[in-house]
């Protein structure tokens, strides 16, 4: 049993907001089309597989259209797969992000973090303002090194193993590990002790209890299993919230240490001068580890897929990383070097088009207005972002379902329309570890493709897991170490 965390939040007080705050979302009764039959009062319960729900939806939503609906019990939900109408919701001017219930749900964890908070909560302006700076390319140079060591100590860590790899375990630790360091200094030792920190685990079945729970409110009962679940669940979260609150306090009023909760602690707002409370960074901390983490691993493991399954890609994104990175299989990049890597990075943006890791986002309108010029959306309607369907729209992508980094080349770019391309949101709430993740990500595929040659299992069909985000699920590498050798053949 662990003690209870030392800041308490009024539950109740929190839980109240939120329901006051519930969108209404009815489309002013207007309906669109919807898979198979619906009952009465479930609604469309069923055509959507609750144990991974946006997965589900590339098969079912296939086929109704760029704008579909699904109603369980009295929740609506509008879902947009076409490329125009998802540019239209990403324009800023028009439109915000909008919290769908299994958002809201994770504010029990997260609170008003960057991730959670409405638009309007005090917490993310200042926080925004705040952590902006520590987020900019700039200041990825003193991550750099941080990312360099964890890569570099996967490597050994694969070295002292044998036979084929599990990608997508090895890139979550990665992850985790590049981001605790990052993020205060902290290492969980995944590559130098064999039992996980009991933190991880712990963090992420408390939010894998989150995602439950949001599912589950929209039906009747859900109220009371969510208690249910609550209670199961209410000694993995105080764990969880007390490590970071016990780390908050013992890193207060100490010098200066630069990672972001020495920011967060030091920093104050240059012209009011306030500050993040220490219950607002706790939900920081949490936010950055868990939007942070598994959505870069799953975007490298999906790279390395792809890669695998493309000889010529492969070959030409190793021959790009030996260019630059010379004859030493060990050689790492300068930060400088890092954004030289343009075939690596197209290769990265393609899966990302092809697998979101980030499946969907929602948007509201600001006012009231009519989405393509014929749906009235009202400022208490919401859409999802289908950013798997949005990414391979036939209109915009030529062959959508094949692997082409260089549809990412700066001319082809240019020919798409805007908002084609969305793995890190939208506008003022879009993504702020993007530099982060692309930086990391670069770097890593670069010093993994210079150092191995890397060959997939031939009958291995991709699988993806739908956590809190996508990634392949038992796939596996054999790393073959290259030689120092000539690299101009
Ligand atoms: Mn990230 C918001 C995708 C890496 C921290 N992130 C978002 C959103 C998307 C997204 C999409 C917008 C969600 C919405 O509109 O509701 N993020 C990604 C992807 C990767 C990623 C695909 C990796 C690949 N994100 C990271 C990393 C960090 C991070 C790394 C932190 C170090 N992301 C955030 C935070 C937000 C966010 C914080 C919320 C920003 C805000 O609303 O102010």
């Amino acid at each position: 049993m662990s003690p209870a965390p030392t800041i308490d939040i009024d539950e109740g007080r929190e839980h109240r907001r939120d329901v006051r705050r519930k969108l209404k979302n009815d489309w002013s009764g207007q309906s669109f089309p919807h898979a198979g039959r619906r009952k009465p009062f479930v609604g469309d319960l069923g055509v959507s597989d609750p144990r991974h729900p946006l997965l589900s939806l590339l098969e079912w939503g296939e086929g109704l259209g760029p704008i579909y609906e699904m109603r369980i019990f009295r929740q609506n939900f509008v879902f947009v797969s076409g490329a125009a109408l998802a540019a239209e919701l990403c324009d800023e001017s028009r439109f915000c992000k909008a919290l769908p219930p299994a958002i809201v749900a994770l504010r029990q964890y997260a609170g008003d973090g960057l991730f959670t908070a409405y638009n309007d909560e005090p917490n993310w302006q200042l926080a925004h303002e705040l952590l902006m700076p520590a987020f900019t390319k700039s200041a990825m140079q003193s991550y750099h090194p941080i990312m360099l060591g964890t890569a570099s100590e996967l490597f050994d860590y694969w070295d002292r193993g044998q036979g084929p790899v599990d990608v997508t375990r090895s890139m979550t630790k990665l992850t985790m590990e590049t981001l605790s360091r990052a993020a205060f200094s902290h290492d969980f030792g995944s590559f130098t002790t064999s039992q996980p920190h009991p933190f991880v685990g712990a963090m992420i079945r408390a939010l894998e209890t989150g995602r439950r729970k949001g599912g589950l409110l929209t039906a009747p009962g859900g109220q009371l299993l969510g208690r249910y679940l609550d209670r199961r669940n209410a000694d993995q979260q105080a764990y969880v919230d007390n490590m970071l609150d016990e780390l908050i306090a013992e890193r207060t009023g100490s010098p200066d240490q630069h990672d972001l909760l020495g920011i967060m602690l030091n920093v104050s707002h240059p012209e009011t001068g306030e500050r993040l409370s220490p219950l607002n960074i706790r939900h920081q901390i949490l936010t950055f580890l868990v939007a942070g983490h598994e959505t870069t691993s799953g975007a490298l493991s999906f790279t390395l897929y792809y890669l695998s399954r493309n000889p010529e890609c492969l070959a030409a994104a190793q021959r790009e990383a030996d260019e630059i990175l010379g004859e030493d299989p060990t050689a790492t990049p300068t930060f400088e070097q890092v954004p030289k890597f343009r075939y690596i990075r197209r290769c990265l943006d393609e899966a990302l088009r092809i697998w979101p890791t980030v499946p969907a986002f929602a948007r509201r309108p600001r006012e009231q207005t009519t989405l393509d010029g014929r749906y009235v959306m009202t400022p208490e309607d919401w859409a999802v972002i289908v950013l798997g369907q949005v990414h391979r729209d036939p209109t915009v992508w030529e062959n959508p379902d094949v692997y082409d980094p260089d549809r990412f080349l700066p001319a082809n770019v240019k020919q798409r329309p805007a908002h084609s391309y969305k793995p890190f949101g939208a506008g003022l709430r879009a993504c702020i570890g993007r530099q982060f993740a692309i930086h990391e990500s670069v770097l890593v595929l670069a010093c993994l493709l210079h150092r191995y040659d890397v060959v997939g299992d031939p009958d291995y069909e991709l699988a993806v897991d739908e956590r809190l985000t996508m990634v392949p699920r038992g796939f596996e590498l054999s790393l073959e170490p290259r030689r120092a050798r000539a690299v101009v053949e």
